[in-house]
C-alpha cells in the first residue's frame, strides 16, 4: 500500500471545511488509489467543532482515511504537508477598512507561510482560498523562501466553474460542450472572465453568444457578483461550490489537465501578458508533469486588455498596500 499523502486544511471547523474534508477523505483530491492523512489546524476557540467533524469522518469509516491530527499550532499542522488547502481567514466585518483587513490577514498568512517553509514536505503545494486569496497567497509565499514560488497558487475555479454554468445556460448546451474557459485577474469582483478564448463544440464563445452587450452587462457581472447572490439567496457564503473548486484545483494540478483543456489559477506571474511579475494572479494554466504553466501565445484584444489590466492593477495596490503594511 502506499505512504499516505498528508492533507492540511486550515479552518477545519468552518463551513467551506466542513463540505471539503469528507471528499478528500473519500479519494475525490488525489484518486482512488492514495490514503491520505488528515491535518486540520483551526483556532483554540474552534478546536472542539474541529474534533466534532473528525468524529463524523471517523464515523464514515472511509477506506483511504489513514488518520485525523486536530491543531491550532500551524508548526504541527504543516509538519510533512504535502498538499496545503488554506481556507481559514479573517473575513470583513462592518466597519472594516481595507487594511485592517490585509492587516488581520497577514496575522494568518504570514506564520502559515513561515511554518510551511519550515516544515513542509518538498513537493509541499500550496492553494489559498481563504480571501482575499490572491494576496492572502502572496503573503505566504513571500515567507516561504525555501519553497519554490510556483508551489503556492489562489483559487480561481470557483470563478470558472460558475461562469461554464452561466453560458451553457445562455447557449442551451451542457459544460460538456465547453473547453478553454478561463479567469484572468483577481478573485473579486474585477476578475475577467474570458469567453474570446473560450471554445464551444469547437467554435468560438465570443461569437456562438454573438452578443457583446450580453458578455459586458451580463455574463461578467454575473460571474464576478456570484458570491454576493449566493450570500443573498442562502444567508450564507458559498461552501459546497468552493470545497468543490478547490478539489477541482489540486484534482488537476497533481493529476494533470486533460488535452486541449485550460483551467484557471492564481500562480506567480513571470510578466506574461504584461502582468505584474510577482503577482500571484489568475490566468489560463495547463497543469504537467505536476505544473501549472501559463498558456502563451494567446492574442488578447483591446477589450480583454483593459479588463486584465484594471483587475491586475487591484492586486498590485494590495500588494503595495501589504507591503506598506510590512507583511510582505
Ligand atoms: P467560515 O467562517 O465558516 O470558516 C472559517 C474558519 O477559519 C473558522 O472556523 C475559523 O475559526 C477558522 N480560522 C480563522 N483563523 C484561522 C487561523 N489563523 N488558522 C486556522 N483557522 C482559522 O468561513 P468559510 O465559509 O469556510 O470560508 C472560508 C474562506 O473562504 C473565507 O475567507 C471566504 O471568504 C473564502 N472563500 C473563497 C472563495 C474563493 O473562490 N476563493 C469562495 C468561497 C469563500 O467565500
Amino acid at each position: 500500500t502506499r505512504t499516505p499523502v498528508n492533507v492540511t486544511v486550515t479552518g477545519a471547523a468552518g463551513q467551506i471545511g466542513y463540505a471539503l474534508l469528507f471528499r478528500i477523505a473519500s479519494g475525490q483530491l488525489l484518486g482512488q488509489d492514495t490514503p491520505v492523512r488528515l491535518k486540520l489546524l483551526e483556532i483554540a476557540p474552534a478546536l472542539k467543532a474541529a474534533e466534532g467533524t473528525a468524529m463524523e469522518l471517523d464515523d464514515c469509516a472511509f477506506p483511504l482515511l489513514s488518520g485525523i491530527d486536530i491543531t491550532d499550532d500551524p508548526n504541527v499542522a504543516f509538519d510533512g504537508v504535502n498538499v496545503a488547502l488554506l481556507v481559514g481567514a479573517r473575513p470583513r466585518t462592518k466597519g472594516m477598512e481595507r487594511g485592517d483587513l490585509l492587516e488581520a490577514n497577514g496575522g494568518i498568512f504570514k506564520p502559515q507561510g513561515q511554518a510551511i517553509n519550515a516544515h513542509a514536505a518538498d513537493d509541499v503545494r500550496v492553494l489559498v482560498v481563504g480571501n482575499p486569496a490572491n494576496t492572502n497567497a502572496l503573503i505566504a509565499q513571500s515567507h516561504a523562501p525555501d519553497v519554490p514560488a510556483d508551489r503556492f497558487t489562489a483559487m480561481t475555479r470557483l470563478d470558472q466553474n460558475r461562469a461554464y454554468t452561466q453560458l451553457a445556460k445562455k447557449l442551451g448546451v451542457t459544460v460538456n460542450d465547453i473547453r478553454k474557459l478561463v479567469i484572468w485577474g483577481n478573485h473579486s469582483a474585477t476578475q475577467y472572465p474570458d469567453l474570446f478564448h473560450a471554445e464551444v463544440n469547437g467554435k468560438n464563445a465570443a461569437e456562438a453568444v454573438n452578443d457583446q452587450a450580453w458578455i459586458e452587462n451580463d455574463f461578467i457581472p454575473t460571474v464576478a457578483k456570484r458570491g454576493a447572490a449566493i450570500i443573498e439567496a442562502r444567508g450564507a457564503s458559498s461552501a459546497a461550490s468552493a470545497a468543490n473548486a478547490a478539489i477541482d484545483h489540486v484534482y488537476d494540478w497533481v493529476n494533470g489537465t486533460p488535452e486541449g483543456q485550460w483551467v484557471s489559477a492564481g500562480v506567480v506571474s513571470d510578466g506574461s501578458y504584461g502582468t505584474p511579475e510577482g503577482l500571484i494572479t489568475s490566468f489560463p494554466v495547463v497543469s504537467k508533469d505536476g505544473k501549472y504553466e501559463i498558456v502563451q501565445g494567446l492574442e488578447i484584444d483591446d477589450f480583454s486588455r483593459a479588463k486584465i489590466d484594471a483587475s491586475n492593477a487591484e492586486l498590485a495596490e494590495e500588494r503595495d498596500a501589504v507591503k506598506g503594511l510590512g507583511l510582505i
